[in-house]
């Protein structure tokens, strides 16, 4: 950037000229997955025909010798793309022939993060003019614009004109303060809290730049289980430099904020929101923070779930607990309170306690809360139904919360590409538009969504090159919940390793049936919670003996000698009584309900003959037949494209799929086996026997898997 910078070539037109081939020496073309989705490879063709045509010249408004730092940072950025995508071509290029223009200002009546790329002509020369609803958009609009041309696609074709769905696009970050990630398997965290706030390690632009590229505008720091000491006047100034940092990339910083934080690291006696002490201690930390840091996003709070501190404490409401939080930001920022609730003193089943507790208080939050959800009713299962707080709290900002981090899919060796998975979820009808469809993704429209992070230090982000495919995939459906599954592969995939359709045509077929192969294995036709516990490392649907009901995976499977699954109907807990009446009427008939989610909501006889023809045993066996075969089918087709991959990264991922092969068949076999024990039914002529007998699936310890 600084070299761009120094090379600047001032204009009498008041726009800066940065020459593309001389801002920047070619990105690294180290191929060990730090480049992400922004390698830029060297086009290749026509297509590097036509950009080598195109050679643009890139300008960037000036007004009287101030560059904006976000207008700069598009401008690098293109600098940067072009000159890697020409790989050799650029080289001792003379100035080019064609223009783009980055001339975002700030435009009346429009969204300031909608960007319009359109052509223009200027004295026989071609060019690309970015323009948008304020400088921010244009870093969107050059990430959108160098995606195009990373593709492949004609420069002098592309005309874009885009905003974001939603408002609101984040990354929950559960990293602590001391590295340890929870639920992470990317190594440590990215965040270097030890040398922050004076060193900031060049990762930290580089995690700007890819989550811009995608369209995130907020950032969560810390872990939900947040520490109090992170509001303490150091954190404040390390995140201080952050947001600085992040701010050109259209990026704002939020905390996890621990609700006793005035008891815990103030002395106050109580952390009761209705207590003035309490308000005005907050108020005064709020008001420190936007003294350090402007545009400080807001709170992010986990309170009264799993051992959190939270308002009940005080026999206070969620909403009590959120407004008096949300007064302290007053207009400045936001309060985001999750909904993610069970408690260990309520009988009642998991999957009710969240809708229960804040459905009644629809209407009570303030306007600058905001009341985040996860996908289904239980926790990031591999499949659940849309959580039924969706489209039941009109008057309610709710936003959607899902798990990148793969948690209960695997970790980061299994391979499960989640678009298809968050699709279903945004495309779920709530049933509460009366006659017309009011899916989940309309409901958060007017919000937004959060994604548990699931980047680290190892060197590809994400622990495993496939698992950049879903950070990628959660930032360009919630910039854009219409985008399809398919698309969103096929850009990845072409970005990230090879655009030749020959590569495509294999690869993404791959991902997007890899999450159904993993609800196959692991917990297929609605069964869900079957892992091992803590650690949540392979099968353990065996366990019982621990203290809290809701945490043992026999309180899901419901299994016993005459059935299996969870009776949620009217017979039941009633879940079902929780959903708009149209899809309650569905699912409450276990002959019409969707087979997916069969056994969510149905305790099913082991004999039930399902429509297929086979009974339920026997679907049960072929599920976890299917999710198997289908990662053995994987690795054979990722065994034929090595001329399409380099080495280094073609190798790590047969290693990991040799791994998801062999844990997938565990998940069965451990699975097959329990059930087993429970129905006392042979397996179906030609179902091949668990490689061991039970006790051995059941000694397994892991104490030393990652993420706990
Ligand atoms: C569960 C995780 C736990 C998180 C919790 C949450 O196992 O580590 O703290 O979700 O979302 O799935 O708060």
């Amino acid at each position: 950037m600084m070299r761009g910078r120094e090379l600047v070539n001032r204009l009498a037109t008041g726009l800066v000229l940065l020459c593309a081939a001389l801002a920047l020496a070619p990105a690294a073309r180290a191929e060990d997955g730090y480049g992400l989705w922004l390698r830029y490879a060297p086009l290749e063709g026509e297509a590097l025909e036509r950009l080598a045509r195109f050679d643009p010249e890139i300008r960037i408004n000036d007004h009287a010798g101030y560059i904006d730092p976000t207008l700069a940072a598009a401008a690098d950025e293109l600098a940067r793309g072009i000159v890697s995508l020409l790989g050799d071509r650029a080289k001792a290029r003379p100035s080019g022939n064609g223009i783009i223009e980055v001339a975002c200002e700030g435009m009346m009546d429009m969204n300031p993060e909608r960007f319009i790329v359109t052509p223009f002509r200027e004295a026989g020369r071609r060019g690309l003019r970015i323009t948008g609803g304020d400088y921010g958009a244009c870093i969107y609009g050059a990430f959108g614009l160098l995606r195009e041309l990373s593709l492949g696609h004609d420069p002098a074709s592309i005309t874009l004109d885009e905003a974001p769905a939603m408002p609101l696009r984040m990354l929950n970050h559960w990293d602590n303060p001391d590295g340890h990630v929870e639920r992470g398997y990317a190594g440590r965290s990215i965040f270097d809290w030890w040398h922050l706030p004076d060193r900031l390690d060049q990762r930290m632009i580089d995690y700007a730049r890819a989550n811009a590229s995608i369209g995130i505008n907020g950032v969560a720091v810390n872990n939900v289980n947040a520490r109090a000491f992170m509001l303490e006047p150091d954190y404040i100034a390390k995140l201080a430099r952050l947001a600085d940092a992040w701010r050109p990339y259209g990026i704002r910083v939020f905390l996890s904020a621990r609700f006793s934080a005035p008891v815990d690291i103030c002395g106050l006696a109580t952390a009761d929101p209705l207590d003035p002490a309490v308000a005005a201690w907050w108020q005064a930390k709020a008001d420190e923070i936007y003294a350090a840091i402007p545009d400080f996003g807001g709170f992010l709070v986990k309170a009264n779930s799993e051992g959190q501190p939270g308002p009940q404490d005080y026999g206070r409401s969620h909403a009590d607990g959120a407004n008096m939080l949300a007064a302290a930001l007053g207009d400045r920022g936001t309060v985001i309170w999750r909904a993610f609730v069970y408690s260990a003193d309520d009988e009642t089943d998991r999957a009710m306690q969240a809708y229960n507790e804040f459905v009644p208080l629809d209407g009570q939050f303030a306007d600058n809360v905001i009341v985040q959800v996860k996908n289904g009713p239980v926790d990031f299962q591999p499949r659940e139904p849309f959580h039924p707080m969706f489209g039941a709290m009109p008057n309610t900002h709710l936003m959607l919360e899902a798990q990148v981090t793969k948690e209960y899919l695997g970790f980061a060796s299994h391979l499960a590409f989640l678009a298809p998975m968050w699709e279903e979820v945004l495309d779920a009808d709530t049933g509460h538009g009366g006659t017309v469809v009011r899916t989940v993704a309309q409901v958060v429209a007017p919000v937004g969504m959060a994604g548990v992070a699931n980047t680290g230090s190892d060197r590809n982000w994400t622990g495993s090159d496939f698992d950049q495919a879903n950070w990628y995939a959660f930032g360009r459906l919630a910039w854009n919940p219409q985008l399809s599954s398919d698309q969103i592969a096929r850009e990845w995939a072409a970005q990230t390793f090879s655009r030749d359709p020959q590569f495509l045509g294999a690869a993404v077929p791959m991902m997007l049936e890899s999450r159904e192969a993993v609800v196959d294995y692991m917990t297929p036709l609605g069964l869900a919670h079957q892992m091992a516990t803590g650690h949540h490392y392979g099968p353990g649907p065996w366990v019982c003996d621990l203290p809290r009901p809701e945490w043992n995976p026999c309180y899901y499977s419901r299994a016993d000698a005459e059935g299996i699954g969870f009776d949620r109907s009217a017979t039941g807990s009633n879940a079902l009584g929780q959903y708009a009446s149209a899809i309650a009427a569905r699912w409450s008939d276990p002959e019409t309900i969707d087979p997916a989610l069969l056994l969510w909501f149905h305790h099913v006889g082991w004999n039930h003959q399902m429509r297929s023809g086979r009974t339920l045993w026997e679907e049960l066996v072929w599920h976890y037949d299917r999710g198997a075969a289908k990662v053995d089918t994987m690795a054979e087709t990722w065994s034929t494209l090595s001329e399409y991959v380099d080495e280094e990264r073609f190798r790590a991922v047969s290693e990991m799929l040799a791994i998801q092969q062999r844990e997938a068949r565990w998940w069965r076999d451990a699975s097959l086996a329990y059930w087993q024990s429970v129905n006392g039914l042979s397996l179906p002529a030609g179902a091949e026997p668990p490689a061991h007998p039970l006790d051995y699936y059941r000694g397994l310890e892991f104490p030393e898997a990652p993420g706990q």
